[in-house]
């Protein structure tokens, strides 16, 4: 028998699969990476740490909790980059037709393809915000289409596509990139103006993808390639605001947490993204329905 994960530290009728809204999906996969080897660990680091945060949120006044939130066995054991994202996007499937809001945690960034899938699948015209240090728009890399440098290629295939944060990329991924869509960090830095006009440029329905090398690695320097100049807490975190607010976000991931044994701080911080995401979902629910 193997015992069940758990996120946060709240009463376990809360966290029953039965009834939870909230299903995380870990997906502990370092298939592709290419730099700091580690993504695969990142899934149970950022769980291990989540008992030591406080479950109450003092913005909304929420415990968002209180909506049922479990955590699925972690997907594993995949041979090839083609049988991990036909797996994740089968259980992701699954688990949006029993009605939960699916929430992946990575591993490395091509997890988020087969959920991405899944969900233009189920939804036909949806959004795909990224907000990442890198572009991500290689056509293939090391011979692989579902490779991390690719993420958002695939992505593109299926959906209209938003990137934030970027500050790191290849010149051969410009002919793929549609510059009006994309707000690089160095743009960002010391400006608000931008999140209205990102917000505008995706459709009703948004798939999040948070590639945690987004932030500064000051601030997070736990993911397999730091990029100086990103972003900080109240960057990503005003911005979400925002994005829960006015749009409706169906389904996200947080990938690239490589935890470090000598400074977890990066575990509890994704831990507290995660729950604070979760928080604005539900805490902004009546508005994003209109
Ligand atoms: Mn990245």
């Amino acid at each position: 028998l193997t015992t069940k994960l758990k996120f946060g530290d709240f009463p376990n009728k809360y966290a029953d699969p039965l009834t939870a809204k909230v299903a995380i999906l870990p997906v502990p996969y370092d298939g592709t990476s290419t730099y700091i080897k580690g993504a695969d660990k990142g899934p149970i680091a950022l769980i291990e740490a989540s008992p030591n945060m406080e479950m109450y949120d003092i913005k909304t006044g929420t415990e968002v909790y209180k909506q049922g939130i479990y955590v699925e066995d972690p997907l594993k054991g995949f041979n090839t980059p083609d049988e991990m994202v036909n797996s994740v996007e089968d259980k992701v499937s699954e688990l949006i037709e029993k009605g939960k809001f699916v929430t992946l945690i990575g591993g490395e960034h091509s997890v988020s393809i087969g959920s991405i899938k899944a969900f233009a699948k189920k939804y036909g015209n949806i959004s795909v915000l990224q907000l990442d240090a890198h572009s991500d728009l290689r056509d293939e890399y090391e011979h692989s289409k579902y490779n991390h440098a690719c993420v958002m290629s695939r992505a593109k295939e299926v959906a209209n596509i938003v990137q934030v944060g970027i500050r790191s990329m290849d010149s051969s991924e410009l002919k793929n990139m549609n510059k009006n869509n994309v707000f690089f960090a160095k743009d960002i830095y010391n400006n608000k103006k931008w999140i209205k006009k990102a917000i505008s440029k995706l459709g009703k329905k948004v798939y999040l993808t948070i590639d945690l090398d987004v932030f500064d690695p000051s601030l997070f320097p736990s993911t397999g390639t730091p990029e100086p100049g990103g972003l900080f807490w109240y960057d990503v975190v005003e911005f979400m605001e925002e994005l829960f607010k006015q749009r409706e976000v169906i389904g996200l991931d947080l990938v690239e947490l490589c935890p470090n044994e000598q400074n977890k701080s990066s575990d509890f911080i994704a831990s507290k993204l995660l729950y604070t995401l979760l928080t604005y979902k539900f805490a902004f629910l009546k508005n994003n329905k209109k």
